[in-house]
């Protein structure tokens, strides 16, 4: 039968259910309770609803998905209008069809046989029923019917972040055939959570707004920030290439031309979107529509089992393990691993930095370290695995980082005695260990109407109910429940320092804003597990280097699974700008290495 017959009943049968296919976004609103206890596979079983349907294809009586779930999801959109569509005829702000992490995919939700979950509350707390939530869950037997075999491609990518985005899109250009793999269901990795900007120097943005920075003094403070332990060779590649990444950026379509200033930079260097917006999702949609418009094999549910070597040491691929495809292996000329850090296994925290563990962490749920294992497998030398970052203001009782940027635009900390204690700018393993030895290992961020009106990013902090707020200092003191007289104080002496142009109590290098405009506002913060700095040791061409000092021929290595780059402490902003120039450095040569086999 011919998919849109199957679609026509199906959108009778569902109507029938009353549950969508009005064709519109008014159809089906996922937060509905009503569906919770039934599963999706028995809310589309109506009438002639067979399982060809979703899955389209029929091969030797086994039906077949891909691990992308192409079909289902456009299936899902079909019926019950696009993500957009759904979003616009949602009430309020916060819906579950509208996100910061761009076009993720219906069946990144939603679940024909299983156990439908809210992927957002891998990070948040919403409070979403889902249709099929709470349904039983039915153990499903995944077919490896599309069992692929080997493959073979010119360049593997693992890890669908900014940096294997970067890499692939690069590598493609020159040329050379690319599959990108993520084991996630939806792409952007940690990428995509990033808030603050991304550091770059000597750049067109700063020279249109007169800001004086240079090369050397980016390069003393990111050593400076790493305790002088960073890889002095891969921290100058850092700030020599950030202009032209930058450039490299624009070229391809973000808006980066904000600028900010971040804790441990000497200079205003902090590039983000207009009006001070997240730099994470804006880059990341950017990097995936770069994507998607050339057509990249990216594959999503597809985790890397371990790389594959040739006998002589030589990486010539992996082992997939694809959602419904089963197992299967890519061979490639060149191996790319971009898989991220590890701040979301507490196995891999209690090995490396013990005392940490139970702490919130702000990342996505596949920062779990498995590149750095899977390439220390394949003779990878890992590198200062102990330098975990502590970051200090992700909101109390969550997993949301409230960004650097916030302080860097004026905002100050206060303890829950109303008393400021840390100049708000210094390092971050500084700021964490100073509000970590606060009453109650906790503190407030406290900032004002023109704070908040200066970066676009705190209006979600607002939507997310995080702040508390008062038309006075005083009533402010009440909702977090401080002593009136002790903020008022605190803030009067922070704003006479900021009249002097002096901070004589914390030696706070720069106050942008003073704080004295109602209404005042106040995020209640503590510190959280935010970046690890160790990783895949590489060199200056992001050739990952052995055990034994000499490169693993065949394997490259971008982003935060390398170590080197930041030392004992990164700075804010350094990240994003990692993860451009040496993701563009490993896509070049990767490129290279496919030319040269020929
Ligand atoms: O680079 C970062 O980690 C960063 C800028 C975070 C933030 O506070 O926004």
């Amino acid at each position: 039968m011919k998919k849109t017959t199957l679609r026509s009943i199906a959108a009778i049968a569902l109507a029938s259910l009353g549950l969508l296919c009005a064709g519109t976004a008014a159809a089906a609103d996922a937060t509905t309770n009503k569906y919770s206890n039934i599963s999706l596979e028995e809310l589309h079983k109506g009438k002639k609803v067979t399982c060809v349907g979703c899955h389209e294809e029929k091969q030797q009586d086994k039906i077949a998905v891909d691990d992308n779930e192409t079909v289902v999801n456009a299936t899902c959109v079909e019926c019950h209008g696009t993500l957009g569509e759904l979003a616009a005829s949602a009430k309020g702000h916060i819906t579950p069809h509208r996100s910061h992490l761009g076009t993720i995919s219906c069946t990144s939700c939603h679940s024909g046989h299983s156990e439908s979950k809210v992927y957002c509350n891998n990070c948040h707390t919403f409070d979403m029923s889902i249709p099929g939530g709470k349904a039983p869950v039915k153990k499903v037997e995944r077919l490896a019917i599309n069992a692929r075999g080997v493959e073979k491609t010119d360049v593997l990518v693992i890890g669908a972040g900014a940096a294997g985005f970067t890499a692939a899109i690069t590598a493609h250009d020159g040329g050379a055939k690319v599959i990108l793999v993520e084991k996630q269901p939806i792409t952007g990795g940690n990428s995509a959570l990033s808030a603050g900007g991304m550091n770059a120097t000597e750049t067109v943005f700063q020279k249109k707004k007169g800001i004086k920075d240079s090369v050397d003094v980016m390069i003393s403070d990111t050593m400076k920030g790493g305790g002088n332990a960073n890889d002095a060779e891969l921290v100058k590649i850092l700030a020599t290439k950030s202009a032209s990444s930058v450039d490299w950026l624009t070229s391809i379509g973000a808006d980066i031309s904000d600028i900010g200033q971040m804790a441990g930079a000497t200079n205003y260097r902090t590039h983000r979107p207009t009006g001070g917006a997240a730099v994470g999702s804006h880059i990341t949609n950017v990097l995936k529509k770069n994507a998607a418009d050339r057509k990249l094999d990216v594959r999503v549910n597809s985790k890397v089992l371990k790389l594959v070597e040739d006998g002589s040491g030589r990486v010539i691929g992996a082992v997939i393990e694809g959602k419904h495809s089963g197992t299967y292996t890519i061979l490639a000329k060149a191996v790319v691993m971009t898989a991220g850090g590890f701040s979301a296994n507490q196995g891999m925290i209690a090995q490396y930095q013990p005392q940490y563990v139970g702490m919130t962490t702000s990342n996505q749920p596949g920062a779990t370290g498995d590149g750095m294992l899977i390439g220390e497998q394949a003779g990878g030398q890992l590198i200062d695995m102990k330098e975990i970052q502590i970051h200090p203001t992700v909101a109390a009782g969550s997993r949301i980082l409230i960004t650097e940027a916030v302080r860097g635009n004026g905002a100050i900390l206060i303890n829950r005695d109303g008393k400021r204690f840390v100049n708000e700018l210094t390092t971050r393993d500084k700021a964490s260990q100073a509000t970590l030895a606060q009453p109650g290992g906790s503190a407030y961020l406290v900032f004002d109407s023109v704070i908040h009106k200066s970066l676009k990013q705190i209006d979600g902090y607002f939507e997310l109910g995080l702040v508390k707020e008062g038309d006075s200092v005083e009533a402010l003191a009440k909702a977090i429940g401080a002593p009136a007289d002790v903020l008022a104080r605190s803030i009067d002496t922070y704003n006479k320092s900021f009249d002097a142009k002096k901070d004589s109590e914390f030696g706070r290098p720069d106050m942008p804003r003073a704080i004295r405009t109602p209404k005042f506002y106040a995020i209640e913060v503590k510190p959280g597990i935010h970046y690890t700095m160790g990783g895949l040791k590489i060199n200056r061409d992001t050739q990952v280097i052995g055990k034994d000092g000499k490169i693993v021929p065949g394997l490259l290595a971008a982003g935060e699974v390398t170590g080197g780059v930041h030392g004992k402490n990164r700075l804010g902003g350094n990240s994003i700008s990692e993860t451009i120039t040496f993701g563009r450095i490993a896509g070049a040569n990767a490129l290279k290495m496919v030319k040269d086999s020929k």
